[in-house]
């Protein structure tokens, strides 16, 4: 498929370019969950962002559904070398569900049904690099892939983005989550290759 003239002989391939250091990219959709996959019904599910001062803000799944939704097309980057491009979601943005949240938080612990958590910047939630997803493909979000619905933060390996997300605590000070406390790394940026403490 791929063609060379001499000219351009040393130039990286676009899939070169799009994929970070020490990463293959994979055409499957790898499922990697810490535990069991939680059965969460939309009539029960609710989405609680409570901040630093202890005040809750809920969405019930109607409410979800009732906010402009964006269909971002990302690339995904699992901390275990797979990377797989152009994935195409649907979700809410993460700008319009804390826009209206006074908070002074710059760190973020993101709680899920089933008990997994990850930590990150607040920063890296906003400015439409995040998104509660609960369509992939054209379809619901599987129970395996997160849903009813999952925090999608592309930029950073995905074991920052939640499945089965409940809810995010903002806090003043950084609180390592699950993998986090487990020996990775705290921000987990896939192009500097920040995938243990101390890379
Ligand atoms: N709740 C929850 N979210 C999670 C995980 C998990 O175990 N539990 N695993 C994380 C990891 S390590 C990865 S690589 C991705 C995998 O998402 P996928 O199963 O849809 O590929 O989910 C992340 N989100
Ligand atoms: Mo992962």
């Amino acid at each position: 498929m791929a063609t060379f003239s001499p000219g351009f002989r040393g130039r990286p391939r676009s899939s070169d370019v799009r994929l970070p250091p020490g990463q293959y990219e994979t055409f499957d959709f790898p499922v990697l969950s810490a535990g069991p996959t939680p059965r969460v019904s939309r009539d029960t599910w609710q989405f609680t962002v409570t901040t630093e001062a202890g005040t809750a803000h809920a969405w019930s799944w109607t409410d979800l559904m009732a906010l402009p939704s964006e269909r971002p097309t990302v690339d995904l980057h699992c901390v275990t070398k797979w990377s797989k491009f152009e994935t195409h979601w649907q979700g809410v943005s993460l700008d319009l569900l804390l826009q209206d949240v006074e908070t002074a938080a710059d760190y973020a612990l993101v709680h899920s049904y089933g008990g997994y958590t990850t930590d990150l910047p607040l920063e890296d939630l906003l400015d439409g690099q995040a998104w509660i997803a609960y369509g992939y493909d054209g379809e619901d979000v599987t129970p395996e892939h997160g849903g009813p619905a999952r925090l999608l933060v592309p930029h950073l390996y995905l074991w920052k983005s939640a499945k089965w997300v409940r809810g995010i605590q903002l806090l003043l000070e950084d609180e390592p989550g699950f993998w986090e406390s487990a020996g990775y790394h705290d921000y987990g940026d896939p192009w500097r290759e920040q995938r243990y403490q101390g890379d």
